[in-house]
């Protein structure tokens, strides 16, 4: 896939020199280049007769709680051997050039954190965090081991109030915890530059975060190798692939101005 034109990369690269603020707001597609299928990508094995959003569901949880929780077992598992792309370490770069660099993530997978990044915002939560289905009592993740074999998986009961163990993940239907979304949304609407990278746009209400920083005047960049349903409000669009275009973006930061 060819790169994005030079001239689109270097208007981008002068906006971050400018910016204090920059938010890089991602989504599946950021960890598609490390190995983790996307919400796109069709699932796989026991899974694979399953729609993600289906499973991603307390109401799926309760109708099968070892499919469901064997299914999550299963993507920490693949998140675990995953290794964060020069995307990630572009990510982590740009804290070199721009006084504030927040993350702003629908990934659950810890990759952002792994690669280094200082703030990250996780609005989804994490395959690393457990609680329980009832009373939301923390569970320790240490507690939960990897599964010799893919498959279904019983939750464990919560030593408090017996309901069962879940991730701590936020289903469909579920609020977003709040302190997140406080300082996301914040942090949208001050930002100098916004880099969308890897999401369809289709999940509220994370999707509409282009927007609120589209509306406060920032540089809203999409970096995606197809069109999405943000398109169409990007200031700029760098049509690839996020670990070939934001180290592309930094090399220009690292040039010469
Ligand atoms: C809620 C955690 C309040 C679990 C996830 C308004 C309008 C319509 C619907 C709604 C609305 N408000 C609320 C809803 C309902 C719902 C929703 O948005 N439904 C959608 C599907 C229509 N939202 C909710 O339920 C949210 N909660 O609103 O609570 C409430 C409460 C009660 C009743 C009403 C409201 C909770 C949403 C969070 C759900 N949890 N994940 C888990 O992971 O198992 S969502 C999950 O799916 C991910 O976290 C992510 O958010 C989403 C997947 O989307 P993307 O990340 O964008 O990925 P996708 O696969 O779609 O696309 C990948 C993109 O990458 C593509 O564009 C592709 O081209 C690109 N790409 C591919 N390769 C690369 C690449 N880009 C760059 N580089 C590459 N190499």
């Amino acid at each position: 896939m060819a790169e994005p034109d030079a001239s689109v990369l270097d208007a981008v690269a002068s906006a971050l020199r400018e910016a204090r603020l920059v938010v890089v707001a991602t989504g599946a597609g950021m960890s598609r280049e490390s190995g983790i299928p996307t919400f796109r990508d069709a699932l796989t094995g026991l899974w694979a007769r399953f729609d993600p959003a289906e499973l991603a569901t307390e109401d799926a949880f309760r109708r099968a709680p070892a499919r469901v929780f064997g299914w999550y077992l299963w993507r920490r598992k693949v998140v675990r051997a995953a290794v964060p792309h020069a995307g990630y370490d572009a990510v982590v770069a740009l804290e070199r050039f721009v006084p504030h660099v927040v993350v702003v993530t629908q990934n659950v997978d810890g990759l952002h954190r792994r690669a280094g990044s200082g703030r990250v915002l996780e609005l989804h939560g994490s395959l690393e965090r457990f609680h329980c289905l009832a009373a939301r009592h923390a569970y320790p993740a240490e507690a939960v081991a990897e599964p010799l074999e893919d498959g279904e998986v019983e939750p464990p009961a919560c030593p408090h109030c017996g309901s069962p163990i879940r991730p701590g993940v936020v289903w469909f239907g579920e609020l977003l915890p709040e302190r997140e979304v406080a300082a996301a949304w914040e942090a949208a609407a001050r930002c100098g530059v916004m880099l969308v990278v890897g999401t369809s746009g289709l999940v509220h209400p994370a999707a509409a975060l282009p927007r609120i920083a589209r509306d406060a005047g920032a540089m809203v960049v999409e970096v995606n190798p197809e069109p999405s349903d943000l398109s169409s409000l990007a200031t700029v669009v760098c049509r690839g692939p996020a670990g070939a275009v934001l180290p592309a973006l930094v090399a220009r930061l690292e040039g010469p101005a």
